[in-house]
Order: C-alpha cells, then structure tokens, then sequence
C-alpha cells in the first residue's frame, strides 16, 4: 500500500475564479482543530523531519510547488505537490520532510489536533523505536 494518499478536492469554478472548500467529515475524514500555513518559503532549505504520535493533517499547496517525502520506516516515497486542488493527507507515525520550495510556495495544513510539541518525535532514530515498538 503506497505511502503516499491525496486527496481530490472539487473546483468549484465560475467565470470569476476558482474555489475549494474543505469540510471536516465531508473531504477529510478528521475534524479540523488548527489550520496554519508556510509561506517565504526558502528554496536552499528543508523543513520537517519529524514524525506525530496522533496528529492527522491534509496538506495543499495553494500556490507553486514542493516535494513531500514520507517514510514510515520501512519505506520512504516522494510526491510533488503543485496542485491546489489536490490534499497530501499525512497520518501518525509517519516520518516527513518538505524540499525544493518554489520562490512562490505557499502551503496549507489542515491538522486534526492543536499544536502540541510532545505529539512529535523529532530524531528519526527515536522515529525507527517508535515505530518498532507499535
Ligand atoms: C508538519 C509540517 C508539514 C507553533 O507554534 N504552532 C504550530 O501550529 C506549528 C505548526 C508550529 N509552531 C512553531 C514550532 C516551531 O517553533 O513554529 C515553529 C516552526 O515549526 P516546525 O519547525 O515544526 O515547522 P516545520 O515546517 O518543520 O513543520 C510543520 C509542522 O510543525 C509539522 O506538524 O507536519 O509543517
């Protein structure tokens, strides 16, 4: 089973523009407790490297593009996201890193949870235990 699951999200398009809407229980299975999102995003770094314990989240990249790895310790795959209308979603135990922003990159994340620092593991060797140990 691949690592990687998107979501399609319906355009609702007019001679106006376009328009998604993300509804808990309707497009994504979790309820939305926190949306936040990157922008200025530097194109010489990486973010991520971290794992959740619970945390679910649906991510979109609204505008541009960068590349999304998962890995749940056993495998890792990649995904270019570049398509506003098309959500990564990203469960527990899954190890993640952002690369190859775009200068125009701004990315969305829907999350299931507050922010709660002790929900990560942020040293992928604590991850490879973690995991280990489910
Ligand atoms: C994830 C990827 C896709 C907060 O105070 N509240 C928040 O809701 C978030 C997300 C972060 N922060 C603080 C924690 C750090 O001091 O903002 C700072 C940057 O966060 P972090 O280094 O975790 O950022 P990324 O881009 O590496 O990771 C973020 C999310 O943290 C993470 O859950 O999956 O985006």
């Amino acid at each position: 089973m691949s690592l990687i699951k998107t979501v399609d999200l319906q355009v609702l398009g007019d001679e106006r523009g376009s328009l998604v809407s993300i509804e808990s229980y309707k497009n994504i299975s979790f309820e939305i407790k926190r949306v936040y999102y990157l922008f200025d995003t530097k194109s010489s770094v990486s973010r991520g490297f971290h794992a959740h314990k619970e945390l679910k989240q649906l991510v979109v990249v609204v505008r541009g593009s960068c590349k999304f790895i998962v890995d749940d310790g056993l495998s890792q795959e990649s995904i270019v996201l570049n398509d506003p209308s098309k959500g990564l979603l990203i469960e527990s135990f899954l190890w993640r890193e952002m690369h190859d922003f775009s200068d125009d990159c701004v990315i969305m994340v829907l999350a299931s949870e507050h922010y709660d620092e002790n929900d990560y593991i942020r040293n992928y060797d604590d991850f490879i235990k973690y995991v280990g140990s489910l």
